[in-house]
């Protein structure tokens, strides 16, 4: 049994995120994703996501290639989770490579190449551009 791993905030769902959790689970057996909480968006992004984390934890956990959900309460504890979830393998995608190296001690780090042209901020901006 090979345990996958990721993090994010999956804010206003879109093709990028379902992409990387499908890869991501393809690389093992479970796939275990920790979404970021508001209030860890609040201090890391200087703003609340538009849909509220337990919106995001039912959108995430009713994914097929997902196996289970949890509260990503802060960035410091990541070590702490893989150890916790027993995961064999952490993956994000490659706009944090090299970020989480240090955890190379305790599983498998794996950077995957990001969807281009879609995230969250450009939709965003397009829905406030809508007449
Ligand atoms: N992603 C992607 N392609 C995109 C947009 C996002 O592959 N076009 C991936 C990101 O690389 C990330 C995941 O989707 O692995 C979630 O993206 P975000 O919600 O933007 O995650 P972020 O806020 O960067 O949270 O401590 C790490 C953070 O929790 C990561």
């Amino acid at each position: 049994m090979r345990r996958i791993l990721t993090f994010g905030t999956f804010d206003v769902l879109h093709i990028g995120h379902v992409s990387i959790l499908e890869r991501a689970r393809a690389l093992g057996d479970r796939l275990i994703v920790g979404v970021s909480s508001d209030a860890l968006n609040l201090s890391k992004k200087g703003r609340r996501p538009v849909y509220p984390e337990d919106d995001r934890l039912k959108l995430i956990g009713a994914l097929r290639c997902v196996d289970e959900v949890f509260v990503e309460e802060s960035l410091a504890l990541k070590g702490e989770y893989l150890r916790q979830h027993r995961a064999d393998v952490l993956v994000m995608g490659d706009d944090w490579q090299g970020r989480f190296d240090e955890f190379r001690g305790i599983c498998e780090v794996v950077y995957l190449p990001r969807t281009p042209s879609i995230s969250t901020t450009e939709i965003i901006e397009v829905i406030k551009r809508v007449p």
